[in-house]
């Protein structure tokens, strides 16, 4: 079954540095099944064309294939509407739109927001910009040494300045899965609205909006085997219909002339200009790969995999592991000995293996566990057992190298 699943992607067949490619770095991206290669030929090759606009049959197929990758998105996530579904290029440019629209829309100056010390930048940055331009406070939620969130904590941050939350699903550097459905429902008794930066999270858990509440769902295609440059934005009819559009442009307004614009209904009032018409048709694709290898499957395979993972790393000296919650998804952080995590990553690359290092761009959490960054080995649909033997392996003969 999983041999099955690893012949579908061509690049798993490469070598790197003249050794087999051993990819642990799916939290960054996923690597793409030939199906999703495929579909992005064939619209080049069979059905290119405007969407939305002409009048033509290529247009009119074009358009039916964007509209049909909404549906798709719509149902994978159990939004009650195909217009809460607004395509971005990412989970970036969708907490960006979010950020902007909501703070001009609703916000004013001494209004507080809620985030907290395990964001992506991207959840910080676009926060911290509204946040000077319109005088809004951010307050920030702790964690405990395994990097679980303090539940306690967050429920004192709220007050009547208190207007939107902003939080990770999952973390791309500790792996944490946070609680945000009861995260959620507390914010909701405050009448606070929730946004959840879903990059990690759509990949690794099962998600139905509708059941989570939230009032916003943010997510990149790339993550999910699908192409760069398509993501999600969900949001709230309600919200995203208050809301003042993010950009200007083509297909966003209903008429235009210099005596004032009006703007086109939803989901076309957030998407300005020529859409990723192909990144769409190719994350419909991929949502058909992940229901064809089943959603649970992909869950539990990475369950597996992380709990075999975190057994093995043990047997190397000097290794300890950054982000020990109960509910993890499949991605460990770690160091070893006292050695610069970059270091570290070059001699794994070296040995063909690809990990990330750094500081994952969640430096505040960095700062809160005063490191300066941690080697992240995370897995993906196609990851097998020997995949995390070889990581293993390869740290021990880097124990050796750096001794
Ligand atoms: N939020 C989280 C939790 C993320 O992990 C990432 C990307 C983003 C937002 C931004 O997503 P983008 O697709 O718009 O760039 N995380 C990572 C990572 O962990 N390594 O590279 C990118």
């Amino acid at each position: 079954m999983l041999e099955n699943i690893r012949n579908q992607f061509p690049i798993l067949t490469r070598s790197i540095n003249d050794k087999p490619f051993v990819y642990l770095d799916s939290a960054a991206t996923t690597q793409k099944p030939l199906s999703v290669i495929q579909s992005i030929d064939l619209y080049y090759k069979k059905l290119n064309s405007n969407v939305h606009r002409g009048v033509h049959t290529l247009s009119q197929w074009a358009t039916d294939a964007y509209e049909q990758a909404r549906i798709k998105v719509q149902s994978f996530i159990g939004a009650k509407h195909a217009h809460e579904i607004i395509f971005t290029k990412g989970t970036t440019e969708s907490i960006n739109l979010v950020a902007d629209s909501f703070a001009k829309t609703f916000l004013k100056k001494d209004d507080e927001l809620i985030l907290s010390y395990m964001e992506h930048h991207s959840n910080i940055v676009p926060w911290q910009m509204v946040a000077d331009r319109y005088g809004l406070i951010i307050k920030v939620v702790p964690m405990n040494e395994n990097g679980e969130l303090d539940l306690d904590f967050y429920e004192k941050l709220f007050t009547e300045q208190t207007k939107l939350v902003a939080l990770t699903h999952v973390s791309n550097t500790l792996g944490t899965i946070n609680p945000i459905k009861k995260m959620i429902e507390l914010a909701h008794s405050h009448d606070v609205p929730f946004l959840v930066d879903g990059a990690q999270g759509i990949k690794c858990c099962k998600v139905d909006v509708q059941n989570l509440d939230c009032d916003f769902y943010c997510f990149s295609g790339h993550k999910m085997y699908a192409p760069m440059g398509i993501g999600v934005l969900y949001g709230k009819e309600k919200w995203l219909n208050q809301m003042r559009p993010y950009q200007g442009g083509g297909d966003m307004i209903e008429k235009v002339s210099f005596s004032g614009t009006t703007f086109n209904k939803l989901p076309f009032k957030f998407e300005a200009g020529t859409p990723n018409v192909e990144g769409a048709i190719g994350l419909n694709t991929a949502i058909d790969f992940i229901l064809n290898c089943g959603q649970n499957n992909i869950i539990e395979h990475e369950k597996t995999l992380l709990k075999y993972a975190q057994m093995r790393l043990q047997e190397v000296d000097g290794l300890k592991i950054i982000g020990t919650a109960k509910e993890k998804a499949g991605v460990i952080s770690f160091l070893l000995n006292n050695q610069h995590p970059s270091d570290v990553g070059t001699l794994l690359d070296m040995l063909g293996i690809a990990v990330r290092t750094g500081h994952h761009c969640t430096q505040p959490l960095m700062d809160y566990l005063k490191i300066v960054g941690t080697i992240r080995a995370s897995f993906g649909v196609y990851t097998n057992f020997e995949d995390i033997d070889k990581l293993v392996a390869a740290l021990q003969k880097v124990n050796t190298m750096l001794k």
